[in-house]
């Protein structure tokens, strides 16, 4: 490697192969009982546990880790509402006829419609957005570099982490959802990328069956 400024890496934990081994079971044990969720509880959930998994997904590796992301988490009420209307004329647009018969077929399984009301009743939306535009540090407005695989990245983490303090999230995409950066206050190099929707589930929450198909290793995999 190039001469570069660096430090010996200090925070690597080893495990025992055994104990490896029962980690990663564990993972996937925890992991695969996230659900996306379309009933949300009003239940309010502590800024402070959303500010922690934010903090979490801003650790994710990213073009030239110019982490070309920003989150605006969203409790207060009235914005909420701002962004169920849009959301909702979108959406009305879209199941009318705009996504297309293909798509909608598609998405007789999920039962998913036009109305939206989890963007007023969950305590917490995160638009995330994709910035064109940044650097390293915040000033900087270099080119961003890999920021759609960046950012979806970071989306991962953040579901992750959220999933892992117990709270449940819809991965929510009305389309366009340029809407979100008037409402958010965000300049035009941001792109709106998905907006998360996150809190507790609703007492009589679903899980489609169509959700519960999950293809095996061997169909998602190839050992070499
Ligand atoms: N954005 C619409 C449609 C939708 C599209 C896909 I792909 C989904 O997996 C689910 C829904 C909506 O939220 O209803």
């Amino acid at each position: 490697m190039k001469e570069h400024n660096s430090k010996p890496l200090s925070d690597f934990v080893e495990y025992p192969e055994s104990e490896m081994l029962a980690r990663s079971d564990d993972f996937y044990q925890q992991i695969k009982r996230r659900h996306t969720i379309r009933e949300f509880s009003d239940r309010p959930v502590d800024q402070r546990i959303i500010e922690n998994c934010i903090k979490a997904a801003g650790t994710a590796p990213s073009g030239a880790n110019h982490q070309p992301w920003h989150f605006s988490a969203i409790s207060d009420a009235s914005t909420k509402s701002a962004i169920r209307i849009a959301a909702e004329k979108e959406e009305q647009a879209f199941y009318a006829g705009r996504g297309g018969e293909e798509w909608l077929n598609a998405l007789e399984a999920l039962g998913t419609d036009d109305q939206k009301p989890y963007l007023e009743t969950a305590p917490w939306l995160i638009s995330i957005f994709a910035q064109q535009k940044g650097g390293v540090t915040i000033e900087e407005q270099n080119k961003n570099y890999y920021v759609r695989e960046s950012v979806g990245i970071a989306t991962g983490f953040l579901i992750n982490a959220l999933h892992h303090c117990g709270l449940v999230t819809l991965t929510h995409t009305p389309k366009p959802m340029n809407f979100l950066n008037e409402i958010c206050n965000r300049p035009k190099t941001d792109k709106a990328y998905i907006l998360l929707v996150a809190g507790y589930p609703a007492d009589n929450a679903q899980v489609p069956d169509h959700a519960m198909i999950k293809k095996s290793l061997s169909d998602i995999s190839t050992f070499i």
